[in-house]
């Protein structure tokens, strides 16, 4: 590639006949822009783009381009079952270790016996780099880099000798591929080599006519064994990426094993890519055949077609929500010095930036047969990423998808619910194996193989309610859409099964035998393996509780749901302790000092919906003495979920607090459990290191402040509250397209802290009730219908 260069380079002293360019706009509206005067410098400042299959980031170098992408399939292992055979036989051991107060002979004892085969899970990988060398670039003037949220197209600009050079790449998912177009502003002026390679050991490149092709094998996971010494199972999935190039004037020259494009004035770059992956059973795929077909399907479509198909496609799905929080000259500075000085000036257009990106990063992350967003979406650079990159599943993969149903995104929830079908045919086995006990189960994380057993450590990894929290999203979406197929096809199969495992894993409390108890299990991931902790029973009181309902909408199984009416009103309540804290244990233990990250027992606050002011003032009470101690610090995905707590206990002040303390510019990439939480550059949220979640906690959390829809009367009708949590440093503001559960979508205005006007579609012609600082307004609805209300119709 350097002796190309060189030659680049002298043809470049070649005059050109030039016609100026007018194309390149320089005025950015940053209302629903990310921009920056300077290249990124590293991975978290470079802007992400998405087709919910690939992924890549641009990094908008001048001279030497990367931009490093990624396809959501290609992961370290195989199709691997976890179940330990005969763990069960330990069960009853551990619970008796736990109440005679053996905690660590529990450990020790789940350690050697109760875990997964391997101890751990697989990894995600990243797939490889496009490289882009531009000879001559490396003095450029005017320059910039943006990602506009409008149309999910990210664009390079700058100028070098009076020529000026546009890059724009966006990640398409009618056309499955990452297009990149390249462009001067002069005719013969665009020269540049482009090539690929990958991280990956094993991996060859070659080119074919206008291809660069890329074939390789996953690297093994990057560890051997298992604690347990158990090998972790071969990386055998294969993948296969092309990049097309196709010119515009000038010539094209194959280089060993790169190609270069001389004296052109556009090239457009084709990048598709594929591995063997079919599904978490099958990896029989033929990657070369899928790429040669992606290819073929983007035959005879011209740039600008592909580009609007990109985004009419894009904004079918982004443009349903709006957002507006005002704007000041402070919204038109770079997106970093808005995020440096966000915590002094509070510019409310950055709130509605975050909001939408959250939007944004779900949609190129999570489309209806992709993988879900895993803990870095689908974005990763590294062999060995943070916690794998996969799905932990005791907040981080729910926290992704909160925002999809009320931000009107149900489709892009469709990979999380095909996920938890996966987990409810793998986690029968671990039923079987570690509890003797029908239907399903998962622990606290899981892989592209969907594992389901404990993983990492006892005192962590044994917690079986992964798959019951992740229930509760089929759930949703039936409340936000009514659509009974999808409730009784998809839904119900679930949480029955997932609602069997439980009636049978419950047990009393010896102390109170009256009382149901989970165990062994922990409160995620604090004070070890215990018997009894309060998540668990919230969360197990919302499964079966959803599981009754659901039941009788479809009017089946009477029995069962009889039986599980039963079970849930015995199973241990809420408890306030000693310091008038909500208790995370049975026992009245809880540290007024801890300050942990997970505050697992307000699960039934958010997203639990079993303690609200309004609903349980006392629990709600002890919620508020229980986030005091924890305090407004933690990483990244914590303090979202504190954004979203301070919501439900109507506290819009402190909610906007803990956003404000979650939208502190982090450039710490080293693992940080306690604090030092933030966004990067590029708005991507830090735990330290980058970890996706706490963007759509955000997005969740601003919705909460703005609109609740989980409290049901006497009917079960449900309370759309408007406004509950508005924080008075975001007095004004227009928002539509929100949806409520019982179908209806939602437009809303308010100035100066006052609801002003609020439009209501109904989708299915439930009933509604409106409620704002108390007051109430119930209509019957016909679907279709639109309802325009004032703040005078409240009584
Ligand atoms: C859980 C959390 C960590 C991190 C990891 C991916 O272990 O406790 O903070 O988010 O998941």
């Amino acid at each position: 590639m350097k002796n190309l260069h060189l030659l680049l380079v002298l043809s470049l002293t070649i005059l050109f006949s030039c016609t100026r360019f007018s194309g390149i706009e320089k005025k950015v509206d940053s209302s629903l822009t990310l921009w920056y005067d300077k290249p990124a410098t590293e991975w978290t400042e470079a802007l992400p783009v998405g087709n919910g299959r690939i992924g890549a980031m641009v990094y908008g170098e001048t001279e030497s381009e990367t931009i490093q992408f990624n396809e959501e399939t290609l992961w370290s292992g195989q199709p691997h079952d976890y179940a330990n055979p005969g763990a069960h036989n330990y069960l009853e051991d551990l619970r008796r270790l736990l109440w005679e107060g053996k905690q660590h002979e529990a450990h020790d004892l789940g350690n050697r016996h109760f875990m997964s085969q391997p101890f751990g899970q697989l990894s995600y990988l990243p797939f490889g780099n496009i490289l882009l060398n531009f000879p001559g670039h490396n003095e450029v003037t005017s320059y910039q880099r943006r990602l506009n949220l409008e149309n999910a197209v990210s664009t390079v600009f700058y100028e070098v000798d009076g020529v000026q050079f546009k890059r724009e790449v966006f990640a398409s998912a009618p056309a499955q591929a990452l297009i990149i177009r390249l462009e001067a502003s002069e005719n013969g002026a665009l020269n540049f080599v482009a090539g690929l390679d990958s991280p990956h050991s094993d991996y060859e490149v070659s080119v074919d006519g206008n291809q660069i092709i890329l074939k390789g094998k996953a690297n093994n996971y990057h560890h051997e064994r298992g604690r347990d010494g158990t090998k972790y199972p071969e990386s055998k999935l294969t993948f296969e990426a092309r990049l097309r190039i196709e010119h515009d004037g000038g010539g094209l020259v194959e280089y060993d094993d790169s190609i270069a494009v001389l004296k052109a004035r556009k090239a457009t770059l084709y990048l598709v890519a594929a591995t063997s992956f079919v599904n978490y059973n099958d990896i029989s795929g033929n990657p070369e055949q899928r790429c040669i077909d992606y290819l073929a399907n983007l035959e005879g479509k011209p740039y600008q077609k592909l580009k609007e198909d990109h985004i009419s496609d894009y904004q079918n799905l982004f443009n349903r929500v709006s957002l507006d929080l005002g704007s000041s000259e402070i919204s038109k500075r770079p997106t970093d010095q808005r995020l440096s000085s966000f915590y002094e000036d509070e510019d409310p257009s950055l709130v509605s930036l975050l909001f939408q990106y959250g939007r944004y990063l779900l949609i190129s992350s999570s489309r209806p047969g992709t993988q879900p967003a895993n803990l870095q979406g689908i974005w990763n650079d590294r062999l060995a990423p943070p916690w794998d990159s996969k799905y932990t599943i005791n907040v981080n993969a729910e926290m992704n998808y909160w925002p999809a149903e009320m931000t009107n995104l149900s489709e892009c929830a469709e990979p999380l619910f095909s996920m938890v079908e996966d987990l409810s045919q793998t986690g029968q086995n671990v039923a079987k194996e570690h509890y003797n006990l029908e239907g399903w189960v998962a622990h606290h994380n899981t892989d592209l193989w969907r594992g389901a057993a404990p993983i990492n450590d006892a005192d962590h990894g044994i917690w079986p309610t992964g798959g019951a929290w992740l229930s509760q999203h089929l759930w949703w979406h039936y409340q936000y859409t009514g659509d009974k197929g999808f409730l009784k096809n998809r839904a119900y199969p679930v949480l029955k099964e997932a609602s069997r495992f439980f009636a049978g894993y419950l047990v009393p409390w010896p102390e109170n035998p009256e009382w149901l108890v989970s165990g062994p299990s922990n409160s995620p991931e604090l004070g070890g393996l215990v018997m009894g902790p309060t998540m668990d029973h919230q969360i197990i009181r919302n499964l079966f509780a959803n599981t009754i309902e659901a039941a009788e909408i479809l009017e089946v199984d009477e029995d069962f749901a009889a039986m599980l009416k039963n079970k849930r009103q015995k199973i241990v309540p809420n408890q306030i302790g000693k310091h008038g804290q909500l208790q995370e244990w049975l026992d009245d233990v809880d540290d007024p000092n801890e300050k942990h990250r997970h505050i697992s027992h307000l699960w039934g606050l958010h997203p639990g919906g079993e303690i609200h002011p309004i609903t349980t003032p006392e629990l709600a009470e002890a919620s508020k003495v229980t986030l005091s101690h924890r305090g407004d610090g933690g990483t990244g995905w914590a303090r979202a979920w504190k954004i979203n707590f301070r919501a439900r206990l109507l506290e819009g002040d402190h909610a906007f607090l803990m956003l404000k303390n979650l939208m502190v510019p982090s450039k710490s990439q080293e693992t940080n459990y306690r604090d030092r939480g933030g966004l990067y550059f590029n708005l991507f949220d830090s735990h330290p290191p980058f970890q996706i979640d706490g963007n759509f906690g955000a997005t969740s959390g601003i919705v909460e402040m703005l609109l609740q829809s989980h409290l049901r009367d006497e009917n079960g009708d449900y309370y759309q509250d408007l406004l509950p949590a508005l924080p008075s440093k975001l007095p004004n503001g227009k928002i539509s397209g929100l949806k409520g559960r019982g179908g209806f979508e939602l437009d809303m205005t308010w100035e100066n802290e006052d609801l002003v006007a609020v439009k209501v579609k109904s989708l299915l012609g439930n009933k509604l009730i409106l409620r704002y600082q108390g007051k109430t307004i119930a209509r019957e609805t016909t679907a279709g219908e639109t309802l325009l209300i004032g703040p005078g119709d409240f009584s």
